[in-house]
């Protein structure tokens, strides 16, 4: 019987695989800017750019059916019949067996409004789901949405997506994505670009007065920069025609909400160039646009200093230095254990919670009638945690050093707007950190931990690493992690992509989501098969051949 499922389960892998990797040849598309031209070309009378390889000419390649059985745990499954009513999901999913989702890939809708591999996805939601997992997780990128024009939203690419997820019978978790990327390119809107070319200010600035453009500068929320509008009314703007457009998979297939808070989504600032765990250096403060410092300047006037005011820390290493490199991070004796350092250091993070507050507690109060909840994602800033000043956290906002606790304040600022943390990270170790950076990621994510059990914040995990960089043993690390603590809500698996359906990835993938949901497989545990399920899956010779025209 196991043979069966295994050979089942390979075939549909092969074909998922197939189906990704081979008509969508990965995600990134638009990295290659001359295909995307050339697809421009051919695709003119649509005004939509499509990848070239996705605008061969094709009949409808012949469906085939292929059945699955469902594989369901007796043990699981007997507790759900002798308890007579649904039992209580605390004790079914137990300490240690946290839901898991999948994310689905970043650019799942073009900047057109269309699901690009739209069938590959549907197939592969269907895998999910007779994995037995709970939901999906994917972005909406303000970008796409509301592109041309402020006010103007278009949600059909992922109202499309969405139907989607539902029909498959699984959850969604969607992530509201007020910032950009490079990889794939998702630019901001472009009403806000042209905003941006004439007012580089609403951009966070660093002291050499490089600007960031891939998010607004947290110092624009309350200051009407945006065509008269400031930036929290316009993502209210955002927020409330979502709601009113995903209405009918509120509270039943979307389920939780997350609320992208800085770059890359996560609240802290872009003190560090790439978000890559290869930085060797502490990053820079990001305080030098024209509205954050005359915010600095107020609130040094206010404090009774009104020298410390007149700029950021000029004692601070650059983007690639160590700590030591300068005096303001040093060990023992260093700026940072100043009056001074401890008025700026204050200042700079306590910015950051407001802003934090201020999008949680208006996402919160918009989303307050409805079942879902609403997070967001706190990153796990583990570069030189072993030195004294913590120098990369301190740039990226928080004043946490090695005799101050800054993340009590963050798990406060959750536990405050009732929502839930994101954190990423799970699947690293100490020891594959190159020992010259000082770091822990264990360290980190266990005060991190500590701090949401402390104020009764549930937090979900993520892995940080992309899934075709995941080690050997990662997936043995996320779950030993997530059995840790109280606080675990759920686990999302960053994503779903070519390399996710690779024979290879995809079965350890199976291990892990069966480990998850059998964590002490006794003789007559052993999974039995309940139900038959039938899927319909496209062929994939017949793309194959498609491939060589
Ligand atoms: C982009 O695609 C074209 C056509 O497939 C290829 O010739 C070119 O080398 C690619 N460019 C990059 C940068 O990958
Ligand atoms: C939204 O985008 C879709 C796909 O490009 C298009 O068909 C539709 O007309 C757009 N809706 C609005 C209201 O512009
Ligand atoms: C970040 C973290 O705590 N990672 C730990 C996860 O669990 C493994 C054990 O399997 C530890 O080695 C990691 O350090």
């Amino acid at each position: 019987m196991n043979a069966t499922i295994g050979t089942a389960i390979t075939l549909l892998t092969l074909i998922l695989w197939l189906l990704f990797a081979i008509r969508g040849r990965g995600w990134s598309w638009s990295k290659n800017d001359s295909t995307a031209q050339d697809a421009r070309g051919s695709t003119a009378i649509l005004g939509c750019p499509i990848p070239a390889h996705l605008v061969i000419e094709h009949a409808p390649p012949k469906l085939e059916l292929l059945h699955i059985p469902r594989v369901e745990s007796r043990g699981l499954y007997r507790q759900t019949q002798l308890g007579g009513t649904p039992p209580n999901p605390a004790v079914y999913q137990g300490e240690g067996r946290p839901k898991l989702y999948v994310g689905l890939p970043l650019d799942g809708v073009s900047d057109c409004n269309s699901v690009i591999h739209a069938r590959a996805i549907a197939a592969g939601l269907k895998a999910l789901k007779l994995l037995g997992l709970e939901g999906v997780e994917f972005p909406i990128w303000w970008g796409i949405v509301e592109k041309e024009t402020m006010g103007q939203y278009n949600w059909s690419g992922y109202v499309a997506l969405a139907k989607m997820v539902q029909e498959a019978g699984l959850k969604l978790r969607v992530s509201l994505c007020f910032h950009g990327l490079k990889e794939p390119s998702i630019p901001l809107p472009e009403w806000v670009s042209r905003i941006g070319e004439l007012q580089p200010d609403i951009y966070f600035t660093d002291r050499s007065g490089r600007r960031y453009t891939e998010c607004l500068s947290l110092a624009v929320d309350d200051l009407p920069v945006l065509n008269g509008k400031t930036a929290m009314e316009v993502y209210q703007g955002f927020l409330e025609s979502f709601k009113s457009s995903f209405s009918p998979f509120m509270d039943s297939t979307i389920t939780d909400i997350i609320i992208g808070l800085g770059p890359n989504g996560d609240l802290r600032y872009p003190s560090s160039p790439s978000a890559s765990t290869q930085d060797s250096g502490v990053g820079e403060f990001q305080c030098f646009d024209k509205h954050m410092l005359d915010h600095l300047k107020l609130h040094a006037a206010v404090t009774g200093n009104p020298n410390w005011g007149l700029g950021g820390p000029h004692d601070a290493p650059t983007y690639y230095q160590s700590p030591n490199s300068n005096t303001f991070f040093k060990e023992n004796g260093g700026s940072w254990q100043t009056p001074y350092g401890d008025f700026f250091l204050s200042w700079y993070s306590n910015q950051l919670i407001s802003h934090g507050d201020r999008l949680l507690s208006l996402a919160s109060s918009i989303f307050r009638n409805t079942l879902v909840t609403v997070s967001g994602k706190v990153p796990l800033v583990h570069n030189w945690y072993k030195v004294q000043s913590h120098p990369c956290e301190m740039t990226a906002g928080f004043y946490n050093s090695d005799s101050r606790d800054g993340y009590n304040q963050v798990a406060e600022l959750f536990a405050k707007n009732s929502c839930k943390i994101i954190l990423p990270g799970m699947d690293l170790s100490d020891k594959h950190q190159p020992s010259e950076l000082y770091s822990s990621p264990e360290l980190l994510l266990s005060q991190i931990r500590t701090a949401c059990e402390n104020h009764g914040v549930k937090y979900v995990g993520e892995n940080l690493l992309a899934s075709g960089m995941l080690p050997l043993n990662g997936f043995e690390r996320i779950k030993h992690n997530l059995s840790k603590g109280t606080a675990v809500d759920s686990f999302t698996y960053q994503r779903m992509g070519a390399y996710f359906f690779s024979p290879k990835h995809f079965s350890s993938f199976t291990e892990f989501v069966r480990s998850l949901n059998q964590p002490e497989l006794h003789h007559d545990d052993m999974p039995t098969y309940e139900k038959e399920e039938t899927i319909l899956v496209s062929k994939p010779v017949k793309d194959l051949r498609m491939q060589e025209v």
